[in-house]
């Protein structure tokens, strides 16, 4: 299996993060990539490490909004030069849907771009985000993982074609996407991953990525503009299906609401409830309009979910569930996630603790009703015990192979 990696994804390292009225050592480490990849290096026969290529910004924009994708580019140098800390860019004052709700949305907005912090508070939610100087570099790279993976997929599955032989690809990137909406930053994600990837494959067909493909030369100088070709939708190009299978512990809130309207893609998330993000992924939240059925939250008790129920739900939702089934999807997209494993420092399911559970869910992702015969893209969300992370994510992997 082809696994997109790339080194400049470790350059986003903020020194120290606020959880729960405690500092310490930013969870979200460059050491978290290094220990997969070490795992991945160490299996030769079954793993191959590829460099991602450049799709220019042109996919990202049509998740993110431009002022946003702005904003994560400049923040850091805008910061410094106010002469704030150059340790890191963090939040002081977020805008809450409740305050300053009597003010008319433009003024605010208006009012808020005017100083960093401002900034930070309009387009961050929580202390988990902080940038360095670094961070816009780790998140274009990141980005371009998954569109590499995304256009390999489609790639090898024309290659595939006649052997019968189903396509998978590994995006190992960070920082991580599905807490990331089209315009607001949280839980460690700052571009949403996955949904990039969707979008572009929903968006393109292989030989438009094919003439998209660049080397991938960064420099972080470089105004951004799109600069890539705009998808040209036409009716004889009848639109992908995806589903999304989010299995990192925590509900993916970002993905969830870039896909909330749109009936072309499942989103399905199996996650700690109630837990961070702590304002969604309850099982009450199924879409909205074209969407309304087309998200499926299965919440699960962190205290008592085990390995056995975790399968049961994920079994349940992707053999029998009849939306799942009727949906009939082109591609299946992984979000995965490592944080469910029972020793996680931050999440964890107290019951899972058996490492098949991995390989029993990369199972599913290949043989189950809703996924068999379908490519599959995986692409690298949370998951924060180190030295465990790479034989989970291998076990995922190798449970697919099989
Ligand atoms: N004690 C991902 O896994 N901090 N993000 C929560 C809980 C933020 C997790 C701290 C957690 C975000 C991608
Ligand atoms: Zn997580």
């Amino acid at each position: 299996m082809d696994v997109v990696y790339s080194e400049d994804c470790a350059l986003h390292d903020p020194p120290f993060e606020l959880t729960r009225g405690v500092v310490k050592p930013y969870v979200e480490s460059p050491a978290r990539l290094e220990s997969i990849k070490k795992f991945i290096d160490s299996q030769p026969s079954t793993f191959t490490i590829t460099e991602p290529c450049d799709y220019s910004l042109t996919p990202i924009l049509n998740v993110h909004k431009e002022d946003y994708l702005q904003f994560l580019h400049t923040i850091y140098e805008d910061w410094v030069d106010q002469g704030l800390p150059k340790n890191a860019v963090t939040g002081e004052c977020f805008n809450h849907t409740n305050s300053f709700n009597k003010i008319d949305p433009e003024i605010l907005k208006e009012t808020a771009l005017m100083t960093p912090s401002g900034r930070v508070g309009m387009y961050v939610f929580d202390l988990s985000i902080a940038f360095t100087s670094k961070t816009w570099l780790s998140t274009y790279t990141a980005a371009q993982i998954a569109l590499t993976a995304a256009h390999k997929l489609l790639q090898l599955q024309k290659e595939n074609e006649e052997k019968g032989k189903v396509a998978a690809i590994y995006g190992l990137c960070r920082p991580p996407g599905h807490h990331a909406n089209c315009c607001v930053a949280g839980g460690y994600c700052f571009v949403n991953n996955a949904a990039v990837a969707v979008k572009f494959l929903q968006d393109y067909t292989l030989e438009e990525m094919n003439i998209m493909s660049k080397p991938l030369e960064f420099n972080p100088k470089d105004s951004i503009t799109a600069s890539g070709p705009k998808p040209k939708l036409s009716a004889d190009k009848p639109k992908k299906k995806i589903m999304i299978v989010d299995v990192d512990y925590h509900h993916g809130n970002g993905t969830q609401d870039i896909f909330y309207d749109d009936s072309s893609v499942l989103y399905i998330s199996l996650h700690g409830f109630p837990d961070y993000p702590f304002f969604s992924g309850s099982a009450k939240e199924i879409g909205r309009g074209e969407g309304q059925g087309y998200n499926i939250n299965i919440p699960l008790d962190p205290k008592t979910t085990t390995d056995e129920i975790y399968l049961d739900h994920l079994t349940k939702v992707l053999e029998e569930n009849q939306t799942v089934q009727e949906f009939n999807a082109d591609i299946i997209v992984c979000s995965m996630g490592l944080d469910t494993w029972h020793e996680d420092p931050i999440a964890g399911m107290k019951g899972l603790k058996n490492v098949e559970t991995y390989f029993k869910i990369g199972g599913l992702l290949k043989n189950s009703k809703s996924c068999k015969g379908r490519p599959v893209l995986f692409i690298q969300e949370g998951g924060y015990t180190i030295e465990k992370l790479g034989q989970l994510a291998c076990r995922i992997l190798q449970g697919f192979l099989e």
